[in-house]
């Protein structure tokens, strides 16, 4: 559960990043191909070079996700339950690349908002997003 501290900081940059979400969804994205190339083998059907619809679409569709879980911080679970089966039965991501995003994710979120993600922010957004990849790898077994 969150505090009303770590729930404002959450709320707050959400609402920076929802206006944009195929941007800071497409970069974290690169980001991760990036630094981790083995995370890429999951998209051997995407266009994966700089900017493309791909990679803005699912980038989008990913931060939308992360909406989702913003707007339900009391029962992330609920919120994620139909995203969670599709990562458990049919996509089956190893579980270690949730941290890996979840990392790509808050460098994208410090670089383009220097001023908000400061170190509470940061704090508060690690934990958010660790607990949405835990509830994406629940149902593995
Ligand atoms: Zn995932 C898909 C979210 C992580 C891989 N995803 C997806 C989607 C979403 C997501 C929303 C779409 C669905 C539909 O369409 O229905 N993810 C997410 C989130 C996270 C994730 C929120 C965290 C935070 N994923 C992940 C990782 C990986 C992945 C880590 C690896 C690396 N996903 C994936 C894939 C897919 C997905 C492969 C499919 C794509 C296509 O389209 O094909």
């Amino acid at each position: 559960t969150f505090s009303s501290a770590e729930k404002a900081a959450i709320a707050s940059l959400w609402g920076k990043v929802s206006g944009h979400a195929d941007e800071i969804g497409a970069e974290a994205l690169e980001r991760l191909f990036l630094s981790f190339p083995q995370t890429k083998t999951y998209f051997s059907h995407f266009d994966l070079s700089h900017g493309s619809k791909d990679l803005r679409a699912h980038g989008g569709k990913v931060v939308k996700a992360i909406g989702n879980a913003a707007s339900h911080l009391d029962d992330i679970p609920h919120a994620l339950s139909a995203l969670s089966d599709l990562h458990a039965f049919k996509l089956r991501v190893d579980p270690g690349n949730f941290k890996l995003l979840s990392h790509a994710i808050q460098v994208t979120l410090a670089i383009h908002f220097p001023a908000e993600f400061n170190a509470d922010a940061q704090a508060a957004w690690d934990k958010f997003l660790s607990v949405v990849s835990s509830v994406l790898v629940s149902k593995y077994r």
